[in-house]
């Protein structure tokens, strides 16, 4: 259905979508983000089909807010106020998720606006490249939820993707790259040409980005372009030298102490004020390396002290942009550099960054990667796709406070809003990044828009609404919050998800979970050997999330004791008393608690039971991760029974061959033997002790990782 408004020079069509499918909640008021105050007026309620003369549009300065507006759904007509044209576009989204399933739109009064004017999301489209096409269809889902900044991370040391008419090497050469190792690209890379073979890449031209500013205007969206500097700029000094501070020496901070560089950047930024009308520009300035310019005589000559250096260099790009009417915003680290009272700071590792910088006097954004960092994992990662860092699941997002309660009354005024970030390190495809923004931007949305927020049920009720609509604007979203999670206890297996709106079906035999299996409803006992696979499972039939399995859990020597023969790093030295023994095992993530770590060690444990037992069976997992750890398999599995823990047997001994891949794994090794009694078991894994070169971390020291030793 299409709904054509006009009035006067304004023609705004808004393509209207009805929700059906999820059943019980689809003939509510289900708006994200919530509004501010819905009254509920009557029963005669509009059709869509016929609102011809049905609509009528008025501009009120007297709102207080230019995004503020008011609709009216009454006696058969549509009446919308609102403080600008921008409002306007707001109550047209609402109206849009007004209407219901049969057609009709209720007689309401909506009064809203938002409780931040910065609302917004950064893509990097630097580590992967989108297309022109694709950051159009990101623009659409940003609007749909009511945000109002799109913040372009256009360069880093991987790629730069705008072209610059005075440095056509940046988009030449430094928009494309030979991928080395397909399962870490953007590890392990070397600077190409357009064209040439396997070559991954791709640039905006100027018109492109014209384009894109242009469909973010009429969404009541401004693009805010990020030119990184001083650090992360690989790519620019691989095309362009002679602005490293050793010409020979590849790096990615450019030279504070030559004049050229100054002119590189101005240059640049001149070219990127022409294209991007927007107040703002970013100029990065996050984890900038001191050692270059602590080296260089010419940067020396600047100050001696790398933190003066990046003051000198930060400071001279915010007045540059001020000069030509802009406000430069930067990452936290630059807020210690003493700018212009026009400059805006980013935090982005936490909440400290944006309190100092509203102490020192500068308006805050607040994107602290602990909440709203969208490269994180979204729920279990054994699950999930590769990711960055913690989890910031959706209800941990739809927590994010924007303004922390530890910042003093008298600075949260410098507060102007928050922002999720979206780095693509591990994100290729753009369903990929849908897959990353949706759900989590619905919840960033209530965050940043709702001054009063709705309890987490009632935000989980509109959330299934929401999901009806991405599926018929065809976007793509997870359903990860209906991933079973589990946790032991006493040998029972208690099984949560975090939107609790389905029941949770389960199997032991390791046949699929249907709504025909087992229902949940309390703690599982597990029998050696079972395999327990849960699903959350809709009313029809309709599986959402991901399955949980987990295979072989209770085991003989499940809570035995155990004794180091080489004690684990104090740093993985897993949970518990008996972690090697407690039947929880580890996810995919380095820093998960349930991780034991050797550093350079083999490993070598002695498991004590508490009494004589058959054994023939002893299953591990390792963890292998080289691509940003030192984790890796072991090269020998040796395993030793003895009756009295003196006199030792040596069943199982087998060399494990070297294992190439970077990205992160988990082996599982079972090692069989023939029946033998024993009480003490002793498992040694050997460590490969250095990395081998070649790889991120080649030549330093190698990690044996594993979680249970489970013994059958
Ligand atoms: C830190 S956040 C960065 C990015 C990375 C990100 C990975 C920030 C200002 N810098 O360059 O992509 O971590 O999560």
């Amino acid at each position: 259905m299409k709904l054509k408004l006009s009035l006067g020079l304004l023609a705004i069509s808004a393509s209207l979508v009805s929700c059906g499918g999820s059943g019980s909640v689809e003939s509510k008021i289900s708006i994200i983000p919530q509004p501010q105050s819905i009254v509920v007026l009557g029963s005669n309620a509009v059709s869509v089909s016929d609102t011809t003369g049905k609509i009528s549009m008025s501009v009120d300065t007297s709102f207080c807010n230019a995004e503020g507006y008011r609709l009216r759904v009454e006696d058969g007509t549509i009446n919308i106020t609102a403080g600008s044209t921008r409002g306007y576009g707001l109550a047209l989204n609402t109206l849009e998720q007004l209407v219901q399933s049969n057609g009709t739109i209720p007689e309401v009064e909506i009064s809203d606006s938002p409780r931040f004017e910065w609302r917004g999301f950064m893509l990097d489209v630097s580590r992967h490249f989108q297309s022109k096409e694709y950051l159009k269809e990101v623009l659409d889902i940003l609007a749909y939820h009511k945000l109002n900044k799109f913040h372009l991370h256009l360069t880093d040391g991987i790629g730069w993707r705008m072209e610059i008419d005075a440095y056509p090497e940046l988009t030449r050469r430094g928009a494309w790259r030979k991928i080395k190792n397909e399962s870490v690209p953007f590890v392990n890379f070397e600077m190409s040409e357009e064209g040439s073979e396997n070559t991954y890449g791709g640039y905006y031209t100027k018109d492109d980005l014209r384009e894109i500013v242009a469909y973010a205007a009429e969404r009541g969206i401004e693009v805010i372009p990020e030119i990184e500097m001083p650090g992360h700029s690989l790519a620019a000094l691989s095309c362009y030298p002679e602005m490293r501070c050793d010409m020979n020496q590849p790096t990615e901070v450019y030279c504070a102490g030559n004049a050229q560089t100054f002119e590189f950047l101005s240059t640049i930024l001149d070219e990127v004020m022409e294209v991007f009308p927007s107040e703002f520009i970013h100029i990065g300035g996050d984890e900038v390396g001191f050692g270059d310019w602590e080296k260089c005589p010419k940067c020396r000559k600047i100050s001696t002290k790398g933190s003066d250096i990046q003051k000198y260099f930060v400071q001279r790009m915010e007045r540059y942009l001020a000069d030509n009417g802009k406000r430069m915003i930067g990452w936290d680290e630059v807020a210690r550099d003493e700018l212009g009272e026009s400059a805006m700071v980013m935090s982005w590792t936490g909440w400290e960054g944006g309190i100092a910088a509203a102490e020192a006097g500068y308006d805050v954004v607040m994107a602290p990667l602990h909440y709203v960092y969208f490269d994180h994992y979204q729920a279990q990662s054994d699950y999930e796709p590769q990711a960055w860092g913690g989890d910031n699941s959706l209800y941990r997002v739809w927590t994010f406070p924007v303004i922390p309660e530890e910042m003093p009354a008298e600075l949260r005024d410098r507060v102007k809003g928050g922002q999720a970030n979206l780095w693509t390190e591990n994100i290729e495809t753009s369903e990929h990044v849908e897959y990353m923004m949706l759900p989590r931007l619905a919840a960033l949305s209530e965050a940043l828009w709702c001054e009063n927020r709705a309890s987490w049920e009632e935000f989980v009720e509109r959330i299934m609404v929401q999901f009806d609509r991405y599926d018929s604007k065809g976007w793509n979203y997870s359903t990860s919050a209906f991933t079973p999670s589990s946790t032991l206890t006493d040998g029972k297996i208690t099984l949560s998800t975090e939107i609790e709106l389905f029941p949770i079906y389960y199997t032991l035999d390791g046949s699929e979970p249907t709504i025909n299996s087992k229902r949940y409803d309390g703690a599982i006992e597990l029998t050696e050997s079972s395999t327990l696979r849960a699903a959350s499972i809709r009313g029809d039939g309709k599986k959402l999330g991901n399955e949980l399995t987990i295979a072989n859990l209770a085991h003989k020597a499940t809570g035995a004791k155990t004794i180091y023969n080489t004690a684990p790093n104090p740093q993985y030295d897993g949970e518990g008393e008996h972690p090697l023994t407690d039947n929880q095992y580890a996810s995919k993530r380095g820093d998960n608690v349930h991780w034991l770590g050797w550093e350079q060690q083999d490993m070598d444990v002695t498991i004590e039971l508490s009494e004589v037992e058959i054994i023939s069976e002893v299953t591990l997992r390792f963890m292998q991760s080289k691509s940003n750890t030192s984790v890796a398999l072991p090269n020998s599995l040796r395993i030793f029974t003895s009756l009295d823990g003196t006199d030792y047997t040596e069943v199982y001994n087998t060399e494990i061959p070297v294992s190439k891949v970077l990205d992160v794994m988990i082996e599982s090794f079972r090692a069989e033997f023939a029946a033998v009694d024993a009480k003490y078991i002793r498992v040694v894994a050997g460590n490969i002790g250095t990395l081998p070169l070649g790889i991120p971390r080649g030549g330093g020291n190698a990690w044996v990782f594993t979680d249970e030793i489970a013994i059958h």
